[in-house]
């Protein structure tokens, strides 16, 4: 028995417990390991079905922190054996004498924590009672197996074996007649091996699962050429990689390209033999259904080409949900099983399970009788393992209370209310996403240095706050919604355990993006956490992420290119810049027709773009006016939106252009914007529409010439519009709202290009002219009714939120639409950003609604 007092106390020693005691000890920290099973290895410990293997390559799957492994151990296979990946485990803890910091075949009962003392008290199932500062599980993902959820189950006489809790010495099923239930990677990596001793096996499917052949032999050529190349490289590519293993990141989509060609690329990754290489083969199999489906077609036809009969091929046929959104397999030999005529397979939704009897099954109108029943059925997974232990916090709250709705995390390594609790791969990190090796490794160095660093400042405790928990969550839902994941009932969202609450668990952001938060957290003196200790409390609130994940994504791209800021260009290679970039993006949808003109403006022609719906007519009429700042932009600039807005409300858009500054200075294009508005009023009929019909719209500039041109309608004579749709616009010229200051670097429209505009755009006296200012309007009474956007990470939020108010104030009805962060351009990115889907869905109903 060691110290009842120590500094740590870790449960678990599979590869992240056992990394951690190496770790703490380096660094000084008394700890205690305790671990249920009677040696290390955690999963691999206890997952010894046959046929077990790592489906991750033995390349990837294996610690980096300790180099001198790399010599000392080799790999025999591509995917190692459950026995290989063991002894690895054994060899890393006798070579750093684990075993003297670790308590075989002890349970933790509870874990409560003393607020007074300000450390964690440990029950073990030895009774022993343990006082540590800090408390970790490192219980792993998978450890703990679900429930028994079939009728009978306790009534079989015959053996029976779940395979992530199998008999160490193993089961020889020679002569036996074996019913297996479940056909997730444990079923589908034993099934072969069990078929090729038992006399008979009938498998009961539920679910097919997407598998493809793990192909196992050497280890790659191609990763092992480059480990020997450049180690250091691979390591810290796969670091900052989306999944933990190095791979090439894919442009193209797989709706781009042919059936035929699209399934010779995946053929290509097919034969890797690789866990993700085939989801990496296109750039959206993971984001799109449709380019999903080519996927899931391909796979499927895998199957046909192996199982001979066409209806077991079609049962085997995963259908109905997206590849990926269940944990693909691997097998070594699964479908061929099927053809083997002693295997037999049955679908339990045409003939389900009614009961399990002593001797057999009864499914279906059919009554079978078995020797044997191999459940792989999965696990209680990510929380379970949590949960299971009594895990007590401030206020006597346990875990279990706290999650019962679903797990609430910070960044996936601690939890509010758990002061000095740490999980490692927990609920809100990537974890089963990814290489579990490099998630675990970059966790227990992240709290090796957070106790370091509390250390030297003589901090005791550490708790995340709840706004930071809360955006944490935020983040990680909003990262989901990227996704087909929370689609699909899988383990990942908790749908395999009946009543545990659906919520997609771990993080799917990715290995790098995660990181770099967790990187930040630190850099910024542990943003979101409180940190108290004698010397008093500092609480450091906050959120870590607030943009959205795909919006982030397209500024680190744009960052990545390194281009110049548009204020320090002159006006013509700003508009050359902006026009080279609008070749770039997706087109939009299709729209019934678009037709371009020229109309009069208030000093010469204006050319404009018409954008028919496929409707029959006549439509509603919107006259926009594209973004630029007053400097550049077109009537085709805003193209995308104009052709999403037009099919998204079924209007007619008009988009017009205006003179441009600083050529044509304040208040030409609001006199060009008033200007097109009447000729269009005056010809709606010409162009398809109806006058008495008639809206605004614009963006940004675009947006203040909108909302200056529904004044001067009010103000000079008509004519009468419905309303007026303003994104992001400049309401304000007169002085610099907040929001200028929280975005002045920012977010690509910055505080410096805002000013670059004004300055060639209007002088200073003009600024407060309402024709450059609409907010500073003497009365904004009687204006049409109006959906103003902001976006949050804007400089311009505060002048667009404060006109919405504003004219609320007079009475005008308003939709005022906050969108949660998103940047000044974000909205207007269609088909780029998904996560302004619903922004733009929303924009197009309101235009919808000045017209009903
Ligand atoms: O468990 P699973 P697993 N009646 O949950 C079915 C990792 N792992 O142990 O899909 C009938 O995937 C269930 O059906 P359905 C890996 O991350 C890794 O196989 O819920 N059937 C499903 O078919 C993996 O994903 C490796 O409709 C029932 C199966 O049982 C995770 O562990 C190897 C049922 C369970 O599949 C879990 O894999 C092994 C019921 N009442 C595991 N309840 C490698 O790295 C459940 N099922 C190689």
């Amino acid at each position: 028995m060691g110290n009842s007092d120590v500094d740590v106390v870790v449960v678990g020693a599979g590869f992240a417990g056992m990394y951690l005691l190496h770790e703490l000890r380096e660094h000084g920290f008394s700890s205690r390991v305790l671990e249920a099973g009677k040696d290390v290895g955690g999963t691999w410990y206890w997952n010894r079905y046959p046929g077990a293997r790592c489906d991750i390559a033995t390349t990837d799957y294996q610690y980096t922190w300790d180099p001198e492994l790399h010599e000392q151990w080799t790999w025999s296979e591509k995917h190692a054996t459950q026995p290989e990946i063991l002894e690895y485990a054994r060899l890393v803890a006798k070579k750093h004498d684990l075993y003297s910091g670790i308590d075989f075949e002890v349970r933790v009962v509870e874990a409560t924590w003393n607020d007074v003392a300000r450390v964690w008290v440990v029950r073990t199932s030895t009774g022993e009672t343990i006082r540590c500062r800090h408390y970790v599980m490192a219980t792993g993902c998978l450890s703990v197996p679900k429930d028994p959820d079939i009728p009978g189950t306790d009534r079989f006489i015959g053996e029976v074996y779940v395979t992530g809790r199998w008999p160490h010495e193993g089961v020889d099923f020679t002569g036996k007649r074996v019913a297996m239930i479940g056909t997730g990677s444990s079923g589908i990596q034993s099934l072969p091996l069990i078929a090729a001793e038992a006399t008979e096996v009938v498998v009961f499917q539920r679910t097919p699962n997407f598998s493809m052949p793990a192909f196992n032999g050497p280890r790659p050529a191609h990763r092992v050429a480059r480990l020997q190349g450049d180690r250091a490289a691979y390591e810290v590519e796969a670091r900052t990689s989306l999944t933990g293993v190095p791979l090439p990141m894919s442009t193209v989509s797989a709706l781009s390209v042919d059936t035929e060609t699209a399934h010779a690329m995946l053929e290509v990754a097919w034969q890797e033999g690789e866990l993700l290489s085939l989801g990496s083969v296109f750039s959206d199999t993971g984001i799109n259904r449709e380019a999903n489906d080519v996927l899931a077609e391909f796979m499927r036809s895998k199957i046909r080409a192996v199982v001979k009969d066409p209806e077991v091929a079609e049962l085997l046929s995963p259908r109905g949900y997206a590849v990926g959104t269940k944990r693909p397999c691997m097998d070594t030999g699964y479908y061929e099983t099927f053809n083997l005529p002693h295997v037999r397979l049955v679908d339990l939704h045409t003939q389900p399970i009614r009961t399990i009897t002593e001797s057999g099954i009864e499914f279906g109108d059919e009554s079978k009788e078995f020797d044997a029943i191999v459940y792989a059925t999965g696990f209680d997974a990510m929380t379970g393992a949590i949960v299971a232990v009594d895990i007590t916090g401030r206020d006597g709250q346990t875990l279990k209370q706290k999650w019962g709705d679903g797990p609430l995390t910070y960044l996936g390594l601690t939890t509010v209310g758990f002061p000095n609790f740490f999980m490692i791969t927990g609920p809100g990190s990537p974890s089963v996403f990814t290489n579990m090796m490099v998630s675990i490794e970059q966790h227990v160095e992240w709290i090796r240095d957070t106790l370091v660093n509390l250390r030297e400042r003589g901090v005791e405790t550490i708790e995340p706050t709840p706004t930071a928990e809360e955006g944490w969550r935020q983040h990680n839902v909003d990262c989901a919604s990227l996704t087909l994941l929370t689609e699909t009932d899988s383990w990942y969202m908790g749908a395999n355990v009946p009543g545990k609450p659906r919520v997609l668990m771990p993080y799917a952001g990715g290995v790098a993006r995660y990181r770099a938060v967790c990187d930040e957290v630190r850099a910024k003196e542990y943003l979101g956490f409180v940190l108290e200790g004698p010397a008093g409390s500092t609480v450091n609130d906050g959120l870590i992420r607030e943009i959205q994940p795909d919006v982030e994504m397209v500024l680190d791209m744009m960052a990545q290119m390194g281009l110049p800021p548009m204020e320090t260009m002159t006006p013509a290679e700003a508009r050359a810049f902006s026009e080279a970039s609008a070749t770039m993006r997706p087109p939009g949808p299709e729209v019934g027709s678009v037709v371009d003109g020229v109309l009069p403006g208030a000093r010469g022609d204006l050319n404009y773009r018409l954008y028919r719906p496929a409707s029959s007519g006549p439509h509603p009429i919107v006259v926009y006016f594209h973004g630029g700042g007053w400097v550049f932009g077109s009537h085709v600039s805003d193209d995308p939106l104009c052709r999403a807005l037009c099919v998204g409300s079924d209007t007619i858009i008009v988009s017009v252009d205006y003179r441009h500054a600083p050529e044509d200075r304040f208040p030409a294009a609001a006199d060009d914007g008033y200007a097109a508005l009447q000729w269009v009023a005056s010809h709606a009929a010409e162009l398809g529409g109806s006058a008495d019909r008639l809206a605004v719209a614009g963006w940004s500039a675009g947006g203040n010439v909108a909302a200056v041109v529904a004044q001067m309608a009010r103000d000079l004579g008509g004519p009468d519009l419905r309303g007026q749709l303003l994104l992001t616009p400049v309401t304000d010229g007169s002085h610099w709202h907040p929001s200028y200051d929280d975005n002045a670097e920012g977010y690509l429209l910055t505080r410096a290009m805002m000013q670059w505009f004004w300055d060639h755009y209007a002088d200073p006296h003009d600024r407060s002219d309402p024709r450059a200012s609409p907010l500073l309007a003497s009365s904004l009474g009687g204006l049409p009714p109006a959906m103003v956007i902001t976006c949050q990470y804007d400089p311009l939020r505060d002048e667009g939120d404060a006109y919405a108010r504003a004219m609320a104030a007079a009475g005008v009805p308003v939709q005022h639409v906050q969108a949660r962060g998103h940047i000044h351009t974000s909205l207007t990115m269609i088909d780029v950003l998904p996560s302004n889907r619903g922004y733009v869905a929303q924009m197009a109903a309101g235009l919808r609604s000045f017209f009903a």
